[in-house]
């Protein structure tokens, strides 16, 4: 079977927002506590892209699993406090269809609050994997980070509007 190769840690740091912008905005974070030796590893690459490219004000609220994520988010949302919102959780492939109705509920409610007209964008960064070593290679290894990727989404989509600095 043909694999995706894609870095999921790498970005053209070029096609950032400037730094001064991104300082001002405010940006949230849900990570799940389930499979937290991955969540956690996400949530250390979002922070620190988020730092990387200037954000100053990082708001982090832990669920206990993926399922809670549209929640958390929703919450953020209505706050009207912030510029963009991240989700971040893996979800591993068991032995019942469990995983197909957490995956399954969880990317229905993220779709769904992106597609509320004046709220702002919620980034989706939930691994939903076959193995454990799948999951460990999108959270800082072999394949990057997709909580890097997650935090440099929503820079971009935070700035949607309005291009380069002011
Ligand atoms: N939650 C996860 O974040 N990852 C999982 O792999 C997982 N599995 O396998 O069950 C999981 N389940 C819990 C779920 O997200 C809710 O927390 C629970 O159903 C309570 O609503």
């Amino acid at each position: 079977m043909a694999s995706c190769l894609h870095n999921l840690s790498e970005y053209d740091a070029s096609q950032m927002p400037c730094k001064g912008k991104v300082a001002k905005q405010r940006y949230a974070i849900a990570v799940a506590d389930w499979n937290s030796d991955v969540t956690f590893a996400l949530l250390e690459g979002a922070v620190q892209a988020l730092e990387e490219n200037g954000a100053t004000q990082i708001d982090v609220v832990h669920v206990p699993g993926a399922f809670e994520l549209t929640y958390a988010a929703k919450q953020f949302q209505e706050s009207k406090k912030y510029d963009a919102i991240i989700v971040l959780g893996c979800v591993i492939q068991g032995d019942t269809p469990h995983f197909d109705y957490v995956c399954g509920g969880t990317t229905q409610g993220i779709a769904y609050l992106n597609a509320q007209v004046g709220m702002v964008p919620v980034i989706f960064g939930l691994l939903t994997v076959n193995t454990l070593q799948q999951a460990l290679d999108r959270c800082g290894g072999a394949l990057g980070n997709k909580g890097v990727e997650a935090a440099v989404t929503a820079i971009k989509m935070a700035n949607l509007a309005t291009c380069g600095c002011e």
